[in-house]
């Protein structure tokens, strides 16, 4: 292979790499975190419309403790203490129930667009 076709490869493969590098930058800058209370045993909301790639996070804002599972991802968070929270990114589109472990009552959708 001659000197000359060699930087032509190396070029196209750091040009490459840069689109790939900026492209990727975008998409972390645009997506977004979302906050969801966990309060008086509830969520502070029915359903969550949300992009793909953004995050969520459970805030346990409550006086007793939750839990977060989201059956569809295999997603457990453990027991959240009061004043914790989980943060969550959704990287497929979808309709993802959440539930709450402890109180069976606590439902949610987030639904990723
Ligand atoms: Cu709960």
């Amino acid at each position: 292979m001659a000197p000359k076709d060699c930087v032509g490869i190396v070029r196209l493969f750091i040009f490459s790499f840069c689109c790939f590098a900026v492209g990727g930058f975008f998409a972390a800058l645009a997506a977004e975190h979302h906050t969801v209370l966990q309060n008086n045993k509830s969520f502070d909301r029915e359903e969550i419309v949300i992009a793909i790639g953004d995050s969520v996070e459970f805030k346990n804002a409550d006086q007793v403790k939750h839990n977060i599972q989201i059956q569809e991802l295999g997603y457990n968070s453990g027991i959240q203490q009061p004043g914790s929270g989980s943060s969550l990114r959704f990287d497929e589109s979808g309709r993802f129930k959440v539930r709450c472990g402890i109180h069976s009552k606590m439902k949610m959708t987030v639904l990723v667009e």
